[in-house]
């Protein structure tokens, strides 16, 4: 009996971190973007697997919310000294997982291989996998033309206003096939969109041909959680990329993005007024997860409303 997580970054790892400890051990799959990953000093950068992994191994940095706790960040102070580029920052021990990722990826191993050995070597009991093992590289196109995604998000801090988003090389990738079985596994019991960003983290993953019939396909209920309270974002861009993007940034204005994708819809009490209308059940909760506590009872809440849900 699996449950099958679509998740981003840092919103997405909380929600994957509650259901991983309130599931029977090996009932979880986390299947992460990587529209957002890059090369940048000849590494290779995968954000929302690591905080993910991170997330999930109980190391991730709890200030940042992405990278390692008890960083060091020497080899930035040197690279600074010397005259590198900084605007990314690589933490000493964050480091060590690209220089590896990208030495095995140059030999030829798939990153669903090598996510799967640094999990293994993390002790993390749940699946962690690529959407695909094919690049993926989301763009965006802003009020200074396009730019590259990890350019806009930390060089640019989401400053410029986006009109438009792309996400090259997803329509010729193939989906993790993992991933596409579980969709397809009678014993799946639920799938869940993690509270992330819609349009930079789960539409990607959505992007890849055969993921929205498989979907849709799917004999488990689809249930996605809000990343919006009260009109604001836990975290991010999503709701100023809403408005940007001429939508109404609103719990309701994401479970419309979702529309017929989803069989249910978990948002804050808070937003009670904001889904009338929303054609998935709705289930409210409190959805700011601050603790572990608030993360494993979200994880229940989500896992109960998939139980009334089963297609
Ligand atoms: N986000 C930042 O805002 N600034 C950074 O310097 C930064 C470095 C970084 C390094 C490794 C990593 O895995 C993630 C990192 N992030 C950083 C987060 C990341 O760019 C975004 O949170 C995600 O891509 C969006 O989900």
């Amino acid at each position: 009996m699996t449950v099958v997580a679509l998740s981003g970054g840092v919103g997405g790892a909380k929600l994957a971190l509650g259901l991983s400890r309130v599931l029977p051990e090996g009932e979880l799959l986390v299947v992460c973007n990587t529209g957002d990953d890059f090369e940048h000093l000849g590494l290779c950068i995968s954000p929302d697997i690591d905080t993910v992994m991170y997330t999930l191994a109980g190391v991730a940095n709890p200030e940042l919310g992405w990278g390692r706790a008890d960083e060091t960040w020497s080899f930035m102070e040197t690279l600074g000294a010397i005259g590198g580029e900084t605007w990314f920052r690589l933490g000493d021990r964050d480091l060590a997982v690209h220089v590896e990722r990208t030495r095995r990826l140059r030999g030829g191993m798939t990153l669903s291989a090598i996510t799967a050995d640094l999990c293994a070597r993390l002790s993390i009991a749940a699946r962690v996998l690529p959407m695909s093992d094919d690049p993926v590289r989301t763009r965006v196109r802003t009020d200074q033309g396009w730019i590259d995604f990890q350019e806009y998000f930390v060089r640019r801090r989401c400053e410029p206003v986006v009109h438009e988003l792309a996400f090259h090389g997803a329509s010729t990738a193939r989906a993790q096939p993992d991933f596409m079985a579980a969709l397809r596994d009678p014993d799946t019991k639920a799938v869940v969109i993690c509270p992330s960003n819609p349009f930079i983290s789960i539409e990607p993953i959505l992007a890849i041909p055969g993921v929205r019939t498989a979907l849709a396909d799917c004999s488990a209920p689809v249930i996605a959680v809000s990343p919006i309270i009260g009109g604001r974002a836990i975290k991010g861009p999503t709701a100023k990329m809403m408005a940007e993007l001429g939508m109404t940034p609103s719990a309701g204005g994401v479970a419309r993005r979702y529309d017929a994708l989803i069989d249910g819809y978990v948002c804050d009490f808070a937003d009670m007024d904001q889904v009338a209308g929303v054609s998935a059940k709705v289930t409210l909760a409190q959805t700011l997860m601050s603790t572990l506590a608030d993360r494993e009872a979200l994880a229940r809440v989500v896992l109960s409303a998939a139980r009334m849900l089963r297609r």
